[in-house]
């Protein structure tokens, strides 16, 4: 039975384009979050998540890591968060004759939208080699199923462990235990796709991979810089932050190809000012730079900055903190002054009146932050041009004073915490000392595969099993036929999942669904209702209390499957006291507070209200725990994205109306986009000049040297005011564009945002929505 068949979708409305919106939030967004949570929850459900979200003691939004302030509304949740919260603690699960009615290959055939609406998944499902259904199984039979497997390879790291960003603190680390145990650092988790850059580029030049502000910082600060991030869709309460900076008087820039709504114009739900009003005007200068320009347009600031210190010297580089804490300006001060302007003209596609104009604000600003996302993380030199992102900020003291720092804004909500655990393939030898000494084990030192590498692995037969604690791979990683035939060569892939997605139906020989608990939802256990914390971007850890009964009865946590798991797959090995850890999750947190810094005492913290704050030494005295004990003013090699003629480079982004792989509409609001996510976003020029028009249907074909073209068909040309050359279509589709190999420099991340393409007229058909 398919949603279709059940008549709850019916056939697809055809697509439409409507006006795109330049404000964000403000009243319809407010109706539209609370209808659908009010129509499937029934209000008493919907009452008892609404007033506990991201409340003390109440449960953390999952859908992304913006943090929360100190000084709570009653309301404190956004669009997204609602619906997020909606599709999780929907009371609706997938019927038990779904599996026996729908093949592996009928799921196959229904979108990741139509999969999602099925419901919660509640009882654990097996596929036996060569059957083409899965069929339920006991958790004891599925446990047991999976540790034979383990047992059997030959050697541990022919098994890989993937982590989506979800997962809580403790979870993650009876997970990294557990695998760790078993015997590899095969890690990989959805930061590989995301913040990877970032982690890699901050840990070598200040000393920490995580952001340098705390919250409170944004109130404090003169000019906030928003680069390759929409935060109206993807952090949407951090316009309420953006709204208040500004009326404390700090301006604000947007730097993005796109004219991104919510940076534009904002209207506040939860002020009546910003209902009745226009909004709060939010960006100051809107600069719309061609995708992949913004290491030029970082480097040309910093001239800027330099040619005014030698104009007035003395007066404008922060030179004390320079003196005391930095090294590397002399060489950085000879490389920048060469700066190639017609090369910074050519790969931002800004005017040198733009870049003045920015750069006279960075200059008039005495406390400035910038925060950056995906525009920035998705890029080949995505590495360099975050070294030079914190160069800008070196230069006059922009770190570790009130009002100023480097803040990535992360993307799952648990994502940052996940790392801070131990989820990582390459961990310290400090973090594999402390482990070592804690459960009196050997940990592997030998580093493991990552996301790319683990479809690698799975292609050329190195890794037979795959684990997924969350997460829908196939659908997130690039290359979507080259990782969905490398998944299929596994020998048993295992997913811990609340929903159906794509990933569920491209699988190994074997495969197993176990189901589990969301975080909205009351974990009891042996000693009592449990609790669990999650790390936000800006490095505070709270707990997160699920408040609203589970969905079915006999489902599990993560961590008691985790910790099953590791009794059957392990016995006595080691002598960690698995079990202790389902029945207590005080326990765990004991643990961590003897291997994780920061943690030291971590139950007691942990229970304070709102939490506690990681140390950060750049924020909190300036100290740079960098090779040399210094922040690292840094010399890049600027370089940009040969467009051939005829060509575009293609981002892929989200709509408004998506968490990743999760659909919940195929609308796009604030883009006009409407019924449809087969539309590619072209600047009007670009359309002429390619000899196309507005709604013609097109195949977008990408270009690999010595590789076969991919291609998407079908597409529907959408005239948008994007930046010349560049053109957006939505992840995760776009993932059938993008070369496996195509991988940032150093962090390994997909280049999900720029991708060469060229545009070819359609024949005729229409694709079916994934
Ligand atoms: N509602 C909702 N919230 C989410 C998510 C979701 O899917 N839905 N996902 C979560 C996750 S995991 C993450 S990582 C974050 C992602 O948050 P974002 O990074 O905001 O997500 P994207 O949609 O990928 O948007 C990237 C932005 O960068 C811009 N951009 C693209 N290329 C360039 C470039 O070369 N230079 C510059 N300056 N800008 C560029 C795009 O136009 C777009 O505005 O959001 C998190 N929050
Ligand atoms: N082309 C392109 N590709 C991209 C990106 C892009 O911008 N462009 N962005 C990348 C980024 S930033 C990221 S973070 C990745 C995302 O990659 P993933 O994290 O792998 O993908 P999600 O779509 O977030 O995973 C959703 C699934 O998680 C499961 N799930 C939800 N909640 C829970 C829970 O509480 N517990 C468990 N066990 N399971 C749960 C559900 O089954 C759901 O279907 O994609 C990356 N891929
Ligand atoms: S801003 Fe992010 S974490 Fe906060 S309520 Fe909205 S979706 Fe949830
Ligand atoms: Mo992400």
């Amino acid at each position: 039975m398919t949603l279709r068949e059940t008549g709850e979708t019916g056939a697809y409305p055809e697509l439409e384009i409507e006006h795109r919106e330049t404000w964000a939030v403000g009243i319809p967004a407010i109706l539209k979050s609370m209808g659908p949570a009010i129509r499937q929850m029934g209000p008493l459900r919907t009452a008892q998540l609404m007033t506990a979200m991201n409340q003390k003691g109440g449960f953390d939004c999952m859908s992304c890591a913006w943090p929360d302030p100190s000084h709570r509304s009653p309301a404190e949740f956004c669009e997204n968060g609602a619906k997020a919260v909606t599709w999780e603690a929907t009371p609706v699960t997938v019927p038990a004759s779904f599996f026996a009615e729908n093949s592996i290959d009928d799921m196959l055939g229904i979108s990741e939208y139509e999969l999602g609406l099925l419901g919660r998944l509640t009882e654990p499902l097996h596929r036996a080699k060569g059957s083409d259904h899965y069929v339920p199984v006991s958790w004891n039979t599925a446990f047991s199923i999976i540790a034979d497997k383990l047992t059997s390879l030959s050697s541990p790291n022919e098994a890989t462990f993937y982590t989506s960003g979800r997962t809580a603190n403790e979870t993650a680390f009876v997970y990294q235990l557990f695998v760790r145990a078993f015997g590899t650092n095969n890690l990989p988790d959805c930061s590989n796709m995301c913040h990877e850059s970032t982690s890699l580029a901050l840990n070598e030049v200040i000393g920490v991979g995580k952001s340098t502000i705390a919250y409170e910082d944004f109130g404090k600060s003169d000019l906030i810089i928003v680069m390759g991030q929409n935060p109206g869709t993807n952090h949407p309460r951090m316009l309420t932050a953006l709204e208040e900076a500004k009326r404390n008087g700090a301006t604000i820039i947007g730097v993005n190809p796109l004219p991104e709504a919510g940076l534009i114009r904002y209207k506040n739900p939860q002020k009546v000012r910003g209902i009745i009003g226009r909004g709060t005007a939010l960006a100051d200068q809107y600069l719309q730079i061609r995708s992949g320009g913004d290491m030029a347009l970082l480097q040309a600031t910093s001239r800027r900055v330099l040619d005014a210190e030698a104009a007035a010297p003395g007066t404008v580089l922060d030179h004390d903190f320079i003196a005391t804490h930095c090294e590397g300006l002399p060489a950085f001060a000879s490389h920048i002054a060469s700066l190639d302007e017609d090369a910074v003209a050519e790969a931002t596609g800004l005017t040198s009146a733009e870049l003045d104009e920015f750069a006279a604000r960075y200059l008039a600003a005495d406390r400035v932050i910038i925060t950056w996302a995906m525009g920035l993380t998705q890029q080949k030199k995505s590495v360099d041009t975050l070294k030079e992102l914190i160069n800008l900020l070196l230069l006059r003291g922009n770190i570790g004073k009130p009002g100023a720092g480097a803040s990535p804004i992360r993307g799952h909500s648990n994502v940052q915490g996940d790392r801070t655990m131990g989820i990582w393939e390459q961990m310290s030898d400090e973090f594999m000392d402390a482990l070592a000494a804690e459960f009196a084990f050997e940990p592997p030192r030998e580093h493991g595969a990552d996301s790319v590498a683990t479809v690698e692995g799975l292609q050329d037969g190195r890794i037979k099993v795959f684990f997924a604690l969350g997460g829908n791979f196939v659908s997130a990683i690039s290359d979507t036929a080259v990782a969905e035939a490398a998944m299929r060569g596994a020998e048993m892939t295992v997913q811990v999942s609340t929903k159906l997605n794509r990933s569920h139906a491209v699988i190994g020989d074997e495969a197993l669904i176990l189901p589990t608990l969301g975080r909205t939802e009351i974990d009891l256990q042996a000693a009592g209702p449990q609790f669990l914390s999650v790390e936000d971007s800006v490095c505070a850890v709270h707990a997160t209390h699920g408040r609203v009964s589970p969905v079915a009865p006999g489902m599990l946590s993560e961590v008691a499957i985790i910790s099953r798991l590791a009794r059957a797959a392990l016995g006595e090995r080691h002598g960690i006291d698995w079990a202790g850890f389902e029945a207590d999750y005080d326990l765990i947190r004991d643990h961590i507070s003897r291997v994780v810094p920061g943690f030291e005492s971590f139950n007691a913290d942990v229970r304070r209200k709102g939490g506690f704050i990681l140390p950060n030494g750049p924020r909190d005295d300036r100290r740079f725990d960098t090779a040399t004990g210094k922040a690292m003013i840094t010399v890049n090699t600027l370089e940009h994205l040969d467009r051939p003629a005829g060509r575009l480079i293609l981002q892929s982004m989200r709509s408004h109306d998506q968490f990743n792989t999760t659909i919940y509409s195929l609308n796009d609001r604030y883009r006009g986009i409407k019924n449809g996510r087969d539309v590619i976003f072209v600047n009007p020029d670009d359309i002429a000049e390619l000899g196309l028009a507005d709604g013609q249907r097109v195949t977008i074909v990408s270009e690999w040297a010595g590789e076969p073209d991919r291609e998407l068909r079908n597409y529907r040309v959408v005239s948008y005011p994007t930046a010349r050359g560049c053109a957006a279509a939505y992840y995760p589709e776009a993932n059938v564009l993008v070369s496996l190999a195509s991988a940032a420099i150093g962090s390994k991340t997909p280049v999900s945002k720029a991708i060469i393409i060229r545009l070819e007229p359609a024949s005729s058909g229409r694709t079916p929505h994934r």
